[in-house]
């Protein structure tokens, strides 16, 4: 889905204006660093230079999952285009629930000159459950006349962003008034483990506890290909079951249903999926033992190009919504 609105009479009006304001940094980042749990964000990119020497003509912004009801701010000179996914899970706003919303803005069409700088806004909405500490990244790709700039890169887990040469615009959030960050909280996680091979980094796998006479189980991670060609997460293999498989859930008429994704899952360079509960998934079919709180067992996932990639789950409480181990519901605890 695409919604267009033109704004290209005011041209570069006003820019030279703005030309000389500081140059802070050479990176592409977000103003406003840290957001606020359950509140309302307005988000603004800083563009402080074009691909090498050259002048930008367009901006395309990836939106995290936790910041939904985004509005993108149109803008002189450029044509503002939007594309739209569902949500992993739905939202309450005004009384109505929203299942979907913004995945990616692209401002386009314009021409920002390496010796300017400019701005480009959108609002949104935190999600209330956003996890204290947590930080988010607006991944960016600045194109420019015959190149591109990808601002994508984020650092592993335990790691700053420091070091990185390009990295993703970040935003950290803060606990709702009145609670205390995850950090200090006793049901706080441990570091999440990440495992990187080829181009391909796995963070956080885990997997929920099954009553005794289940005989499937769901695994979940993160899922980022940091190197220059996709890739396609097509299966694997696990001692805990006969099978492992790539799953889509998907909710149509109010229905959730689940299939197995024939081709796999794609992974494009730069980008991260999310397998979570609601969204995409792998699926143990045929368990050979419960799986125990607590516990962790391994798992063999096999790439279309990386190969086989050796990654860890670990298992959290029967109702648990994330890595962290929280319970699906209680929002604070992830
Ligand atoms: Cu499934």
């Amino acid at each position: 889905m695409t919604k267009s609105v033109p704004f290209r009479t005011l041209a570069l009006a006003g820019l030279g204006l703005i030309g000389l304001a500081g140059v802070a940094e050479a990176h592409v980042t977000l103003q406003r660093r840290e957001a606020t749990a359950g509140a309302a964000y307005r988000g603004t990119l800083s563009v402080p230079h074009g691909c090498g020497r050259e002048a930008t003509t367009a901006i395309r912004v990836q939106i995290p999952e936790g910041v939904y009801g985004v509005k993108p701010m149109p803008k002189p000179g450029w044509t503002v285009a939007t594309t739209v996914r569902p949500y992993a899970k739905p939202y309450q706003s005004h009384g109505r629930e929203l299942r979907e919303g913004v995945a990616e803005i692209v401002w386009s069409g314009g021409n920002l000159p390496n010796d300017f700088f400019d701005e480009f806004t959108f609002v949104s909405q935190i999600d209330p459950a956003a996890e204290a500490g947590a930080t988010l990244y607006f991944p960016v790709v600045q194109t420019c006349a015959s190149g591109e700039e990808r601002w994508v890169e984020t650092p592993a887990a335990g790691q700053s962003a420091a070091g990185l040469r390009a990295p993703a615009p970040a935003l950290r959030i803060l606990a709702a008034s009145g609670e205390r960050p995850a950090g200090g909280h006793a049901h706080a996680a441990a570091a999440a483990p990440v495992f990187e091979q080829a181009g391909l980094r796995i963070e956080a796998p885990w997997s929920r506890a099954t009553p005794g006479a289940v005989r499937v189980g769901a695994g979940y991670l993160r899922l980022t290909n940091t190197g220059s060609t996709p890739d396609r997460l097509i299966g694997g293999s696990t001692s805990i079951a006969e099978r492992l498989e790539v799953h889509e859930m998907s909710t149509a008429n109010g229905v959730m249903t689940m299939r197995k994704l024939p081709d796999g899952l794609a992974i494009e360079p730069g980008k991260t999926v999310e397998l979570r509960p609601g969204g995409y998934h792998m699926m143990f079919i045929g368990l050979r033992r419960a799986l125990a709180e607590g516990e962790t067992f391994k798992a063999t996932l096999t790439f279309e190009r990386a190969g086989t990639i050796e990654v860890e789950f670990r298992v959290g409480g029967l109702g648990a919504s994330s890595a962290g181990g929280g319970a699906a519901g209680e929002h604070h605890h992830h």
